[in-house]
């Protein structure tokens, strides 16, 4: 595959923020995000919402970071640092989304900054890592300063209330899903089990581009949405248009499915590394 550029050393690469969960066993969240980031050459900043107490079988508990340390750690970076895109994950609560929301808004970087939205609600085992209630902030407040949503199907029933069965279905979910307000949304179809490929589905209410891959069956495939949300987020800082930030990304977790990797006694995760092989 294609990879993005790459800025000789000494130089000051792009710089990317996931505003996210910690995984503790090290599959999803900020830590998966991190190594997308790194090993696509891109400088990660980190805006921690919660820690998960997880292992590849549960997620235990979690604790949430307060709302004026996750605002903080927003202010911080990008009033010295600088980012060039930006991507969510876990976002536990209500408080939190207005939060970060709002701290997007005030810092001038809705409509300058692209941020792609993955709107996590459940790990893959069902363990929630969003508060039901947290639902209308995030339709409300975090998709209108959206430049990306990349929801899966449970979380598009969710938040729109249409069951993903089939491409019209998945077009129905696209139109309510941009009716909320980001700029595009893209259907993840990596769940609809019956198809022997993984279609994508991208709108930005005019037009709609598919992605389609061949379905990589491995139990492995934890941290798969957060991979491709970090990919994405990683393009678009690079000046790629959504249409191929996406592409780049779906292109990057594919491979990352591909070098999945068992791990504890539950699902593993998507792994990243393979850049690495000599
Ligand atoms: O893959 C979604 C996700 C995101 N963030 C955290 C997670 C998970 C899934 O388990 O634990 C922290």
């Amino acid at each position: 595959m294609r990879f993005l550029p790459l800025t000789p050393p000494g130089q000051t690469p792009p710089r990317v923020m996931t505003i996210a969960g910690s995984d503790s066993g090290g599959g999803a969240g900020i830590e998966a995000d991190m190594r997308t980031f790194a090993l696509l050459g891109i400088h990660s900043c980190v805006t921690v919402t919660a820690v998960t107490v997880q292992n590849s079988v549960t997620v235990k508990s979690f604790h949430e970071i307060p709302v004026d340390i996750v605002a903080g750690q927003i202010s911080a970076v990008v009033s010295d640092i600088g980012i060039g895109a930006a991507k969510t994950g876990m976002l536990a609560s209500s408080e939190i989304i207005t939060t970060v929301s709002e701290t997007w808004r005030a810092e001038g970087l809705h409509g300058t900054v692209p941020l792609v939205v993955d709107p996590v609600c459940a790990s893959m085992h069902g363990d929630p890592l969003l508060r039901p209630s947290a639902l209308g902030s995030m339709r409300t407040e975090l998709f209108p300063i959206a430049t990306l949503v990349t929801p899966n199907l449970d979380e598009v029933r969710l938040l729109v209330d249409i069951d993903v069965v089939d491409e019209a279905t998945q077009r129905d979910a696209a139109r309510a899903l941009h009716d909320l307000g980001p700029q595009w949304a893209l259907v993840k179809g990596g769940h609809l089990r019956t198809s022997a490929t993984s279609a994508d589905l991208l709108y930005n209410g005019t037009d709609f581009y598919e992605f389609s891959t061949d379905r990589l069956d491995t139990p492995h495939d934890h941290g798969a949405g957060d991979t491709l949300a970090a990919a994405t987020a990683s393009a678009l800082a690079h000046g790629y248009s959504v249409p191929d930030a996406v592409q780049f990304a779906k292109g990057w977790v594919t491979e990352c499915i591909r070098a999945a990797y068992p791990l504890g006694h539950g699902h593993g995760p998507v792994s990243a590394l393979f850049r690495l092989a000599q």
